[in-house]
């Protein structure tokens, strides 16, 4: 054993213990640490012979451990245990030394502990760690934000550790203060709409064209071979596989279908609504979940509430291939909408996120790694994007998919099938397409009842009617 551990990791529930683990295997030497000590003790017992690791049971012995300048990753739970750890980790800590917060907290957060530790003369880092348990431990994406200078001293680690596709490495620095959170919250986001579309898509098949679980099962198997190959469209394909290990039929029709949450996609929508950036996918998708947990009012309303009689479709071949292009093409809605909340993320707090480097760092060992992540880079290392969907390839793919995108949706509300996640998506994409659209009219009204005034297509300036007196147009900047 080495006499000072290069690295430090605290909080060694699932995700610490694995990144631990996975830092220890790949040559590091680490120091481990966690609140309640027998953590500690078992991770010894278990996973010691790995690697070269240091078992500590207080925190001073923790930070007695480490080499300098120190470098210590929190991986507590997100919330009021993260500052726990920063107030009595600090005071032990010398000038210089490196926190590294790798929990999903929230990035105001972050920038909150950035401030305070660099006031103390510490360095802090946020890191946002995508891949549960397996990625922790076989190579997860990173999202590192803070300052550039600590990063640095961490980057040979982080880039080791996380997940590599085509060579490279599935971690880049981010940006300062609480990038490196934003954009992990994004990513969620992101994972919370693709998930929906894929429980909408699960349900279309179904619930319209009746299809058995099975069959819907090899339907996934088989779109995981095409363009909407994908970790979540894999293990969809197995979840619907799996027979209940209790009893006859599949393991699905056992699960209780009301859908939990931690946060994340709540808090993608709150900054989305916070910054004026139209985000329905993914807020659809917090939304659905949020109507699944009223499990009971359901099941009261599904006896008295009437809807349309089923009918089956008479081409159900024809009907999957439809869903298979609704879900590309909503799917390409969710993206673009994640990306361009980036965009004005950066904007605003001068981050200069580089989002091609974005996707390149989630194409591996996260949720939402997805072949089409290439496509997205692609498209970024092509150039200036304003949306993803005017990109030639996004707006070529979903032109093709749009008819059928249309007849999957009018299929659903015609057998009375909510699918929010889609139809949002494609009421924005139809938004987003027309010029001039009609939004005049909300400016009309809003000069008639509050005088708020609306510009013109045709001259410059602000222009008010005086509705209630003489109807009179006056120019009100002038
Ligand atoms: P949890 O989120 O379940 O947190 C448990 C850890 O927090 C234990 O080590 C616990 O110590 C420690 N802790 C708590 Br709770 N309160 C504390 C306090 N006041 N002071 C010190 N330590 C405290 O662990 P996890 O699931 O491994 O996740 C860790 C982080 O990684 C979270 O932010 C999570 O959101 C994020 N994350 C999780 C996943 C995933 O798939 N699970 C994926 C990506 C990111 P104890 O043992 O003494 O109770």
């Amino acid at each position: 054993m080495s006499e000072q551990s290069q690295i430090g990791v605290t909080g060694l529930a699932v995700m610490g213990a694995n990144l631990a683990r996975n830092i220890g295997r790949n040559g590091w030497s680490v120091a481990v640490h966690n609140r309640s000590p027998e953590k500690t003790r078992r991770f010894i017992e278990d996973y010691g012979g790995e690697g070269d690791f240091t078992g500590t049971e207080t925190s001073a012995e923790f930070v007695a451990a480490l080499a300098r300048p120190r470098k210590i990753i929190i991986m507590v739970k997100a919330g009021a245990p993260v500052d726990a750890v920063l107030a009595e980790l600090a005071p032990l800590l010398d000038e210089g030394d490196i926190l590294i917060d790798g929990g999903n907290s929230h990035f105001p957060d972050t920038r909150r502990r950035t401030e305070e530790m660099e006031a103390r003369g510490l360095r802090f880092l946020g890191i946002g760690v995508s891949g549960g348990e397996e990625g922790a431990l076989l190579g997860p994406s990173i999202m590192p934000g803070g300052s550039r200078e600590a990063y640095a001293e961490v980057e040979p680690i982080l880039t080791k550790i996380a997940a590599q596709v085509e060579g490279i490495p599935c971690c880049t620095y981010v940006g300062p203060g609480g990038a490196g959170h934003y954009v992990k919250m994004v990513h969620n986001g992101i994972e919370y709409a693709d998930i929906q579309l894929i429980t909408e898509a699960y349900d279309l098949m179904r619930s319209v064209a009746g299809l058995s679980v099975g069959e819907i099962a090899r339907t996934f198997e088989q779109w995981n071979e095409g363009e909407l190959e994908s970790f979540l469209i894999e293990i969809t394909a197995k979840v619907l596989a799996k027979q209940d290990p209790r009893g006859e039929g599949p393991l699905i029709d056992k699960i209780v279908d009301q859908a939990e949450q931690k946060g994340t996609g709540r808090w993608t929508s709150e900054d989305a609504l916070e910054q004026g950036v139209p985000l329905t996918a993914i807020t659809e998708a917090v939304f659905a979940r949020a109507l699944s947990a009223l499990r009971d009012e359901r099941a009261a309303a599904a006896r008295t509430l009437a809807g349309p009689e089923p009918t089956r479709p008479a081409e159900r071949r024809e009907l999957l291939d439809d869903i298979q292009h609704a879900l590309y093409a909503s799917k390409v809605v969710a993206y673009a909408q994640g990306f361009q909340q980036m965009a004005a993320a950066s904007r605003a707090n001068d981050w200069d996120l580089d989002l091609g480097a974005m996707a390149t760092i989630w194409r591996g060992g996260c949720i939402i790694r997805a072949r089409f992540l290439d496509r997205i880079k692609d498209a970024y290392d092509a150039g200036e994007v304003t949306n993803l969907l005017t990109v030639p390839y996004f707006r070529d793919a979903v032109a093709s998919a749009q008819e059928a995108w249309r007849r999957v949706i009018v299929a659903a509300v015609e057998q009375g099938v909510a699918v929010p996640a889609f139809t949002s998506s494609l009421a924005y994409y139809d938004g987003y397409r027309r010029a001039p659209g009609p939004a005049g009219l909300i400016q009309g009204l809003r000069d008639y009842f509050g005088a708020h005034t609306y510009r013109r297509t045709d001259a410059e300036g602000s222009y008010h009617v005086r509705w209630p007196q003489d109807g009179e147009e006056v120019r009100t900047d002038a």
